[in-house]
């Protein structure tokens, strides 16, 4: 019995790896050498990032890593740097180490099914961190830990209603949208929409990516302030792209937070400051501290303990007063 086992295992093993070596998958990866994260006890998680493109995410990373540490889970960590083939192949390089548990956080939320059924015959489960992917089969991964970032949208969209109460003029939206794919560009897009359609004073005359980046957000906005004089209010996907369009505003010799309202998603520190100092009007929170909760869901995982398929962040939102409140004990 034990001997065929290891047979199938073996043979498995070498499939794999070499399949692995194909796409160049190891470059890069600190395997642990042995091929076989099951010889000893401490629980072995290849997790791979999404990149560094914000002050969420590094915040995010941090609480990874640390986490991991604090817990006794020895971390394979892998950035990605915004490309979903990079992910792809550290997934695969995560197979072929034979982690015990793959956790990830996809860059967009597509094409994620044919290597998920590799972890998924590979007997390796995988946690999905952060944002979700659109795969019809859920199956291929034992639970998704994060934000609902529909109800982060609406959430935007209702504090523009109350906003605009009792007025009937026309409010001309400009939208900087996260990365193209992504789960939270998606669904901060879609609630957003569906809050503000009902009136039609509410209007999106230019919605672009920012790409989650200041440098992008800046730029873009500097575009739509020279194709549209009479901006209302800015909806940024994340605080880094509102915070790129601040200076943007700024030197366009505009006011932001009064001349243009600016709601943003995140509340990272950078974000909360300059909510306080009334330059963002309103920030809906998005907390990257995941890593916590995703250290106990491994350990469950690999004990072969059902977790709940949906793991929900708690996240509030804030106003001038409320950020200047919060922002002496702001953890990230
Ligand atoms: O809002 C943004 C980051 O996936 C929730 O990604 C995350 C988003 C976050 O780049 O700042």
């Amino acid at each position: 019995m034990r001997s065929l086992e290891d047979v199938v295992r073996k043979n498995w093993s070498a499939a794999v790896l070499a399949g692995a070596l194909a796409v160049g998958a190891l470059a890069g990866c600190g395997g642990d050498g042995d091929g076989g994260g099951g010889g000893d006890d401490k629980l072995t998680m290849g997790f791979s990032q999404v990149g560094a493109e914000s002050g969420w995410r590094t915040a995010n990373t941090k609480s990874i890593q640390e986490s991991a540490a604090a817990a006794g889970i020895e971390l394979k960590f892998s950035d990605a740097q915004g490309k979903q083939e990079n992910q792809i192949k550290a997934i695969r390089s995560f197979i072929a180490q034979r982690v015990d548990v793959i956790a990830f956080s996809p860059v967009v939320e597509s094409g994620w099914d044919p290597v998920l059924k590799e972890a998924k015959d590979a007997n390796i489960p995988v946690i999905l961190t952060d944002r979700s992917v659109d795969s019809a089969d859920t199956t291929l991964y034992k639970t998704f830990i994060g934000s609902d970032f529909v109800l982060e949208g609406k959430k935007a969209g209702e504090w523009l209603v109350k906003e605009y109460e009792g007025k009937s003029e026309t409010v001309n939206i400009v939208e900087l949208q996260g990365t193209p794919g992504a789960a939270p560009a998606n669904d901060r897009k879609a609630g957003f929409a569906d809050v503000i359609k009902a009136d039609p004073k509410f209007k999106t005359v230019a919605s672009q990516t920012g790409q989650f980046t200041r440098t992008d957000g800046k730029e873009v906005m500097e575009a739509f302030l020279k194709t549209y004089p009479d901006i209302d209010v800015l909806y940024a996907h994340n605080d880094d792209m509102g915070l790129g369009a601040i200076e943007a505003i700024e030197a366009a010799g505009k006011k932001p937070g009064t001349d243009i309202k600016i709601i943003t998603v995140d509340a990272v520190k950078d974000g909360m400051t300059a909510l306080s100092q009334g330059k963002i009007n309103f920030i809906v929170e998005c907390s990257p501290l995941l890593g916590p909760q995703l250290m106990d869901l491994a350990k469950k995982v690999n004990a072969g303990e059902q977790v709940e398929a949906r793991v929900l962040t708690e996240e509030t939102t804030f106003n001038q007063e409320q950020a200047t409140a919060a922002l002496p004990d702001r953890k990230y």
